[in-house]
């Protein structure tokens, strides 16, 4: 039996797939496997920069500070509970999501957390507006930032000190949509999650949404931090300017379920879509490698920010391997590409994927119980 850093044991080997030995514990979920259109909290994949803290939720405070407001204040956990809360069901996806297909389909592998497309999740997250905290702090109208500033310990690479994990956000977004959540799933959030409080920011790059949130350093001059320049930002040939800025997640689709296709016997194609500060106007099926497509049937909630589940009935007409392939088109205009742009880092793989299933002659039997 598997066990995490908390001693609690893992069901590793279905729902998991574990990155690096040195990881701080970073895992994808599978997505050939059949998950749940809200993600399990034990199934939620992980991304953790350096050693997650253990906090104790009496003595947890929460500091707003900087020259963006009219002076300090500290907030404990029930002092954040006592404001309205707001419930929504959102996703949070890693930034390099995907990465590793810039490899596997693209033939140009990046170095990273070879993630393949389970560094994603959707969960009802529970908290308060980060407006109504920063309004309640005193917030000034030339307020330009928030610096978000993680608990967990300082990240430290090649000898090189960054401190702690912070990155910066916009004051536009801080007051649109933007929660301190402490409830995931109607749970508290798991210590691998950000217990006792994270940010959740919406259809943003995962980075945004700052873990163990110790701090809100809010300012009316733009500070950087290095995971908004060094990392989280496109670096490359093609990359410059407010162009190389990430903030928005592109569409994405996968297949999830594709039965046992065999010829002349339908089956159920089913999977998810997903994009950023946008919900999902159509997604087409392709079971021949592009030559034609179909409209998917949308089933379920379609919300911005999270993900819809489509599905498509598939009756193959030849036996051996069949390239299916998924493409979204997002409420905002956005199209899945054929190819996604390359970078340094393998962020934001949002193209059209590819998988090549096996088309056999008869229905497998499934075996007797
Ligand atoms: N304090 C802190 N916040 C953090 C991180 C971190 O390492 N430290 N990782 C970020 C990244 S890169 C991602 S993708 C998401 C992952 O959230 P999850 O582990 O809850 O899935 O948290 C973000 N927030
Ligand atoms: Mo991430």
């Amino acid at each position: 039996m598997l066990r995490d850093r908390w001693d609690r044991p893992v069901d590793g080997g279905s729902w998991f797939v574990h990155h690096g030995e040195d990881s701080f514990g970073d895992a994808e979920s599978r997505w050939e496997a059949d998950v749940p259109r809200v993600t399990p909290n034990d199934r939620f994949f992980v991304r953790n920069h350096t050693r997650p803290p253990v906090i104790d939720e009496g003595a947890w405070r929460l500091l707003v500070s900087g020259d963006g407001v009219v002076g300090d204040t500290t907030y404990s956990l029930a002092d954040l509970k006592a404001f309205t809360s707001t419930t929504y069901e959102r996703a949070v996806e890693c930034t390099g999501n995907g990465r590793s297909l810039f490899g596997t389909q693209q033939g140009t592998p990046t170095p990273g957390t070879p993630w393949e497309l389970g560094a994603i999740g959707v969960a009802r997250w529970t908290g308060v507006p980060l407006r109504t905290v920063l309004r309640h702090a005193g917030l000034r109208g030339d307020a330009v930032q928030v610096m978000p500033v993680g608990l967990d310990a300082p990240y430290v690479e090649d000898g090189i000190n960054h401190g702690r994990v912070r990155r910066p956000l916009p004051i536009g977004k801080a007051l649109d949509d933007t929660i301190i959540a402490w409830e995931m799933n109607g749970e508290p959030l798991p210590p691998d999650h950000g217990f006792p409080a994270r940010l959740v920011v919406p259809g943003w790059v995962g980075i945004a949404s700052i873990k163990w949130l110790g701090e809100l350093r809010v300012t009316t001059s733009v500070v950087d931090s290095p995971w908004n320049t060094r990392w989280y930002r496109m670096h490359g040939d093609d990359w410059s300017g407010d162009h190389a800025v990430l903030d928005r997640m592109p569409p994405k689709s996968v297949v999830d379920v594709t039965g046992e296709p065999s010829v002349g016997h339908l089956t159920l194609l089913r999977g998810r879509a997903w994009s950023g500060e946008a919900s999902i106007r159509m997604v087409e099926v392709s079971t021949d490698g592009g030559e034609s497509w179909d409209e998917a049937h949308l089933t379920g909630p379609n919300e911005p920010s999270s993900w819809v589940e489509w599905e498509h009935p598939w009756t193959p007409t030849g036996v051996g391997p069949a390239t299916l392939m998924t493409r979204a088109t997002d409420s905002l205009g956005r199209v899945q590409p054929l190819e996604a742009p390359l970078n340094d880092d393998g962020y934001l793989f949002g193209a059209v994927v590819r998988r090549v299933v096996t088309v056999t002659s008869e229905v497998r039997r499934r075996t007797p119980a």
